[in-house]
Parts: structure tokens; C-alpha cells; sequence
């Protein structure tokens, strides 16, 4: 029996769906494995308890974990720990983002025995195999593993297209839990149709993943998972996590032909210029199959910021102004991320995007805002590199991971680093409490009416003087009304 575990990822009480243990799961046979969602347990039921039970109970081949950076890596250290000392014999595997990336810092471990490096599917198949019969782990593309006191990264291996891949056993999951009410509809699903990003930001986790490539799944399919979930689970709206959804216009366009009839509502992350490069027949085509918003990340109001970060094609600010106005005309709601503080003249670079948005919100003031904060990945380029000019390092053991500073920069929220000083980071807490009681978000169901009208009318003289320096009243009305963070809880 092998456990499919989702350590504890988010207070928001809509758990989300989780993903990328279902991939792993579709290629295994039904009765290999169990799926334990920390996010589901409450009520003093504790997953580690129930994990021991089920490996006092039955023989393990491995508990496998999924770990992204924040709560998660918290608590899979905090369990996996736990794990090991109840279950000593049983190998613990790690993948996902946060051993994708930091494969040998985990490996210090002793509660951690293998990584498995990004896309995880066929790696995961293959190292059962050899645990399962035997066999040498030095064969698996894909593993980290320690071998005589030493880590030992295998060749990476090359990426899978979705399509050849089973499709996910929602049958293993109780999918009703993962059916949310918000903005989008009454039960909105989850999916992720392609993996990858040709593009290679130099803030992104997801370059390492992929390598620049992109492996999208075909429409035909995208249209059955759709299908699935609105006729055996009644989903009334779709999500799409992809990292980047929109990089193939004539997917697009079939897929929203061939969703058409399912009358709902969509949501979907992509690029300014890759949408500002479709035709306006597409744009019809995914207003009328219920694209309702649309995330793009924005990053900067300069261009010069824009080129540090590599970010590639042809993003720049005016595109990013254009398709602000493109989306209006269409209806559909486009939400922009931005990434501030980037070193070196972390306040200048916040400053010029503070003025952005405000440009930004002129032309559509239904554009949602996200502000996040420059958090180093390791992947090579001109910020990166200048973060370690600057003296950054990342962490080396998972104490550190998990204490001190760390866990908030993992949340890519007041980060503390050698290029920020606080200033940086309350002037952008200022200004975002301004600037969302000034437009409060549309995806807050609790936020209408009355209590929108307050916060727009006590705001509205800060906005228009710029000044957002001790919004006390607005924080404590925030407070009352209990705002809710779009970046950091998901709708
Ligand atoms: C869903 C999601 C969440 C969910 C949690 C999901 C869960 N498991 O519980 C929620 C919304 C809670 C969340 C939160 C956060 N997230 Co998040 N999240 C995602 C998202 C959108 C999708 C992940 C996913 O399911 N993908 C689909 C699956 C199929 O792909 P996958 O996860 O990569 O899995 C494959 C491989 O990684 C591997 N694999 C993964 N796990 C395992 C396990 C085993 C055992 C094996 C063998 C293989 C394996 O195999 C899988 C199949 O190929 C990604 C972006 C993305 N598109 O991937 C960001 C992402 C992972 N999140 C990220 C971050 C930073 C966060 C936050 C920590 C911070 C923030 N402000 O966003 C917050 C925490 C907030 C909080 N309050 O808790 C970053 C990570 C950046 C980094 N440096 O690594 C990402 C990459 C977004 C981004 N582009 O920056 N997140």
C-alpha cells in the first residue's frame, strides 16, 4: 500500500483540490494507494495519526508527499518528522515545487529519503517499481536520493504530454468537498490542462519545473474532464490553475467551442501579449463559453523592469494597458499580478508600479489588483543574481526553512531581504489598503452593498491625494468586514 499525502496547505475553509496527488495517483493501479488530505482533517482528528494506523495495519512501500513552499513545507516537515519516528522503515518521498527546487536541502533530512523532480508521474511510477521488486534507484530519471552519505541528483527526465497520461481518478477523492461557492459560481471545480511555461521569468518557480516547454493537454480531453465534472459532480464553474493556460490560441478557441454547451463560468491564468495576440473571434469565442476573468501577470510598469526579469515575447507596460481596455470591451474581468520591490532600488521600482496601477485602474477599474512581493527563486538571471550580489542565500537546512523569516518569504509577503527595508514593505501594505477599500475586490460575495459603499466613500480622499500612509481606519473597517485576500486564500 503506498499514502498519497497533502500536508495541511491553507486556512481558507475552500480546500483545494489536490491536484497533483491525483496525477501521481492515475498511475497507479486502484488498489495500491490511499489518498490522506491534511485539509480535510479537523475536529481533532489528527492525518499523521491515521497514516501510523493504516502502516501499523498494512505493509507500506512508501508514503509520498506533496510539498509546496509556506504552510505546506511547514507542515510536512512538522509530520514527515513524526512519520519516520512511528514508521522508521518506510521510505519517505518528497515532490512538487519545494523539493523540485531544493532537492539537497531536504535530503539533509533524516524524514526525507527521496525527491522526486518536477513532472512526477512517470518518475513515480518507475521508483514503486524498483521498491516494489527491486532494482536500482540510480536507473529512475528524475530521483534525488542519498546514497553513502552523499545526495545524488539523477538526470532529469523528460517531460510526458498530459495526453499520454491517464486521466485523474476523481473517483478516490470525495469530490464534493473540493466543489466551491464564490465569485465564479455555486460549485466551482479545479483542473490543470497543461504543464509547463515556454517563458523563462526570472522570478518564476516554474521555469525550473519545465525547462521553458510547454505540454498542454488536447481540447477533446479538456472537454471530457469538463464534461465529467459538470454531469457527475453538478460543477457550475472551472478554475484552471495551469501556469500558463492561454500559449496555443487555436486550443483556446476550440476549447471554448467545444465547452460551449455547458453553459458555465471560467477563470484561467495566461500572458498580456499572448492574449492581446488573438484574434477577436477568439475573444468572442471565450466570452461565449463563460470566461468571466482572466489572471495575467503583469509584474511591472516599466519596461526596463520587465527586461531584468526576462520576461520574454512581447510583454511591455502598454500591452498591459491595452488589454486592460480589450477585456473590458469583452466583459471579461482581467486580474494582474505584480511583482514589487525588486532589487536593487527596491522603494523606485515600487513607486513607478504604485503609479501603474493607478493608471491601470483609470482604464478599467474592474481589474483586480494582486501585489506580491520579489522573492528570489534559483533559477539563473539578472535578478537572481543580483539578490545574491546583494547577499541573499537561501536556506540550507529545513529548520531554517520553517523558522525565523522564512516562512512569510515563502509566502512572498513581507519578506524580509537585504534589498527591502521595512519602508518598502509598509508603503505596499498602505497603499493595497487604500486601494481595496477604494475598488474593493468583485470576488468577495461578503463584500457588497452598504459595506462597499463605506470603504469607497472613507477612502476615496487618501486615493485621490495619494496619501496611504497609516490607513488605521481602513485596516480596522478591513478588519470588521473581514477582507478577503484574493492572492492568499484563492477566491
Ligand atoms: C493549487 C495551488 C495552491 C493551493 C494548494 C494546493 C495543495 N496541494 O494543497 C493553495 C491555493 C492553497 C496554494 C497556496 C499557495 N501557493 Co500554490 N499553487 C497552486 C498551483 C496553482 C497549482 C499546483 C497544482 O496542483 N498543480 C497541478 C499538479 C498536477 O502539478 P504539480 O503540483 O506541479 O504536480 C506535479 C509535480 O510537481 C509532481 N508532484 C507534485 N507533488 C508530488 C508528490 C509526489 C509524491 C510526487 C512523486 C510527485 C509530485 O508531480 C505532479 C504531476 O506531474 C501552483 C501553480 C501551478 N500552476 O502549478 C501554485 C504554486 C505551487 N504555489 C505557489 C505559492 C508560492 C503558494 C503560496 C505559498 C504563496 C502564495 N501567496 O501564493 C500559497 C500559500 C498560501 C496559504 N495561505 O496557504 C508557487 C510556488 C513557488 C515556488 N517558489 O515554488 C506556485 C508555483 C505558484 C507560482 N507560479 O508562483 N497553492
Amino acid at each position: 500500500m503506498i499514502i498519497l499525502y497533502n500536508p495541511w496547505s491553507t486556512p481558507s475553509p475552500k480546500k483545494p483540490l489536490p491536484m497533483s496527488l491525483l496525477a501521481v495517483a492515475s498511475m497507479l493501479p486502484p488498489d495500491a494507494y490511499t489518498i490522506v488530505d491534511a485539509n480535510l482533517y479537523g475536529n481533532g482528528d489528527d492525518p499523521v495519526d491515521a497514516m501510523v494506523r493504516i502502516g501499523r495495519e498494512q505493509v507500506l512501500t512508501a508514503i509520498a508527499v506533496t510539498v509546496m513552499p509556506g504552510p505546506q513545507l511547514l507542515h510536512a516537515v512538522a509530520d514527515c518528522r513524526r512519520l519516520k519516528q512511528a514508521l522508521p522503515s518506510v521510505p519517505i518521498v518528497w515532490g512538487g515545487y519545494f523539493p523540485s527546487q531544493h532537492a539537497a536541502t531536504c535530503l539533509r533530512e533524516p524524514y526525507v529519503d527521496i525527491c522526486v523532480r518536477s513532472q512526477g508521474e512517470q518518475t513515480f511510477r518507475e521508483l514503486v517499481d524498483v521498491l516494489t521488486r527491486g532494482g536500482a534507484l540510480s536507473g529512475v530519471a528524475g530521483l534525488s536520493y542519498r546514497e553513502d552519505g552523499h545526495v545524488r541528483h539523477n538526470p532529469r527526465r523528460p517531460l510526458t504530454p498530459p495526453d499520454s497520461l491517464p486521466e485523474w481518478p476523481y473517483d478516490r477523492v470525495p469530490m464534493t468537498r473540493y466543489l466551491h461557492h464564490h465569485y465564479l459560481g455555486r460549485r466551482v471545480a479545479s483542473h490543470h490542462s497543461s504543464f509547463g511555461c515556454p517563458f523563462a521569468c526570472n522570478f518564476c518557480a516554474v521555469v525550473g519545473m519545465s525547462s521553458q516547454r510547454w505540454l498542454p493537454e488536447s481540447p477533446a480531453r479538456m472537454e471530457r474532464v469538463t464534461s465529467r465534472f459538470c454531469q457527475e459532480y453538478g460543477a457550475d464553474a472551472l478554475q484552471f490553475h495551469d501556469m500558463d493556460f492561454f500559449v496555443s490560441e487555436s486550443r483556446t478557441a476550440e476549447f471554448a467551442d467545444r465547452i460551449a454547451r455547458f453553459n458555465i463560468r471560467w477563470w484561467a491564468l495566461g500572458r498580456v501579449d499572448e492574449l492581446m495576440r488573438y484574434h477577436d473571434t477568439t475573444w468572442h469565442k471565450m466570452r461565449q463559453s463563460g470566461l468571466t476573468m482572466v489572471f495575467c501577470g503583469a509584474e511591472s510598469g516599466s519596461d526596463a523592469v520587465l527586461a531584468r526579469m526576462n520576461k520574454g515575447g512581447r510583454a511591455s507596460a502598454s500591452l498591459t494597458l491595452e488589454l486592460a481596455r480589450r477585456a473590458k470591451a469583452f466583459g471579461i474581468v482581467p486580474e494582474f499580478s505584480f511583482v514589487l520591490g525588486n532589487p536593487p532600488d527596491a522603494m523606485a521600482d515600487t513607486e513607478a508600479t504604485l503609479r501603474f496601477v493607478r493608471e491601470l485602474k483609470t482604464i478599467n477599474h474592474e481589474a483586480e489588483i494582486i501585489l506580491y512581493t520579489y522573492t528570489p527563486v534559483p533559477v539563473d538571471g539578472t535578478l537572481y543574481n543580483e539578490a545574491r550580489a546583494l547577499g541573499f542565500r537561501f536556506p540550507e537546512t529545513l529548520d531554517e526553512w520553517t523558522s525565523g523569516v522564512w516562512p512569510a518569504f515563502a509566502l512572498r509577503r513581507d519578506v524580509t531581504a537585504p534589498w527591502l527595508n521595512g519602508s518598502v514593505r509598509t508603503r505596499v501594505r498602505d497603499f493595497e489598503s487604500v486601494l481595496n477599500a477604494y475598488y474593493p475586490t468583485v470576488t468577495d460575495l461578503r463584500l457588497r452593498g452598504w459595506r462597499r459603499a463605506v470603504l469607497r466613500t472613507l477612502s476615496g480622499w487618501r486615493y485621490r491625494t495619494g496619501t496611504y500612509a497609516y490607513p488605521v481606519e481602513l485596516n480596522l473597517l478591513q478588519k470588521i468586514f473581514r477582507y478577503q485576500r484574493p492572492e492568499t486564500t484563492g477566491f
